[in-house]
């Protein structure tokens, strides 16, 4: 009994050396490998730098991320057919009093924590960089950022290629592990919304909800919102990326709760819309439903193969149709022109998630399904999202488990 403790504690001690997400460093490593099996040359990118005055929340570059687990700061990644290296800055004393004990090249231990064979102190990258270009003509950079310019100084007769577009299918097609951490997100973030449900009371204000939200989110062990919560009430609920949350709320209103955590790193995205004071107005149902039954409609169209975006027969059409086909404005328009945005977009690492705009669908891609009708003269705006796993002959809804039928949520308000 003694000795089982005595390893707990042991286990307890080292953890923090090692922790890391639920995804494991051999996992990085396959992702690597695949990017590597096909390339004619190199990739090169730069992990994102620290705060110059140490206050700011680091959060690694996500493609960075995505290849390699590694979250400390100022780390540089060159991928070659043949060969992967990592490498990290020296310790600086001064920094590590700030921050804390980093890992760098010259430690014992560096190769274990890294997962790569080939650790090396930052300033070899240049002449690691160099001697990269043997291996092939083509270099994939992210381009439009800051190592655009840093590799243009170094390497001035390339053309370098975008090299989030060489990652981006990569990471369209979720793994296991990652389905794992997305579901993880989506749990957190349905609890927390349920959290601010609770607070949509008349005379409360939008941040109410947020502060029963963010105290879940942390509670449960997440980082930091997904993207900034918005929780519009009334007129609010029209503005699509409203999110001052300032505003008093009253009775009769609905309010778009747009709000999702990150946690280790994968997002979430989640919005309701639900009634302050527990109950649907007549019209407020009746659009509720129309934005419910499109995006129904949308989810039942998904499974591999079917096209998301696109000319005609899409799922983004469908949901399009079906608002077009139900419901009248107050000049006895149909309701399509209301439906101001797109129908949704991949999440992962980042909640607008690399790999472009969603077209053909495949097992493993993970996406939201977002109508919303937006009336401001009515001061009216529904819009309900999930997020939608693509199976191998339909579709799983990750977020099914938060209330969205009018009749469920106003039970739930209860
Ligand atoms: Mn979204």
């Amino acid at each position: 009994m003694r000795i089982v403790r005595a390893i707990l504690l042991l286990g307890g001690l080292l953890w923090p050396a090692f922790l890391h997400s639920a995804i494991p460093l051999s996992e990085y490593h396959q992702r690597r490998e695949k990017l590597r099996k096909d390339l004619n040359g190199s990739v090169v990118l730069f992990g994102q730098r620290e705060d110059r005055e140490l206050i700011g929340r680091f959060r690694q570059e996500s493609n960075f991320y995505y290849l390699t687990g590694w979250t400390e700061p100022g780390a540089r990644l060159l991928i070659t057919h043949d060969d992967e290296i990592l490498f990290l800055p020296h310790h600086d004393e001064r920094v590590e009093r700030y921050t804390g004990r980093r890992t760098s090249a010259e430690d014992s231990d560096s190769k274990e924590k890294t997962g790569f064979q080939n650790v090396l102190p930052v300033e070899k990258f240049e002449s690691q960089l160099l001697k990269a270009l043997d291996s092939g003509p083509e270099v994939y950079a992210l381009l439009h950022s800051r190592d655009e310019d840093a590799l243009k100084s170094l390497l001035a007769f390339r053309e370098l290629r975008d090299g989030e577009g060489k990652i981006g299918p990569l990471r369209r097609i979720k793994s296991k592990a990652e389905i794992a951490e997305l579901q993880r997100a989506a749990d957190v973030s349905m609890a927390a919304h349920r959290a601010a449900w609770n607070r949509l009371t008349p005379g409360a204000h939008e941040y109410d909800a947020q502060a029963a939200f963010t105290e879940v989110m942390l509670d449960r062990g997440c980082e930091d919102y997904a993207y900034p919560p918005i929780i519009g009430s009334g007129p609010n609920g029209t503005v699509l990326h409203y999110e001052a949350n300032r505003r008093r709320m009253d009775r009769g209103e609905v309010v778009v709760i747009d709000a999702a955590a990150e946690c280790d790193y994968y997002a979430s995205d989640i919005t309701r819309t639900i009634p302050v004071g527990g109950k649907y107005s007549a019209r407020e149902r009746e659009i509720y439903e129309i934005v419910l039954g499109a995006q129904k409609a949308a989810i039942a169209a998904i499974k591999p193969g079917a096209m998301y975006y696109g000319e005609t027969g899409t799922i983004s059409q469908i949901a399009k149709d079906y608002i077009n086909s139900h419901g009248k404005d107050q000049h006895g328009e149909p309701l399509g022109k209301y439906f101001t945005h797109g129908l949704g977009h991949f999440v992962g690492i980042d909640v607008h998630d690399a790999g472009g705009v969603p077209l053909k669908l495949e097992e493993g891609m993970v996406l939201t399904v977002e109508p919303g009708i937006y009336i401001p003269e009515e001061n009216i705006g529904v819009r309900i999202e999930d997020v939608v796993l693509v199976t191998h002959d339909g579709a799983r809804v990750m977020t099914a488990a938060l209330p969205k039928e009018p009749t469920e949520v106003e039970k739930a308000l209860q």
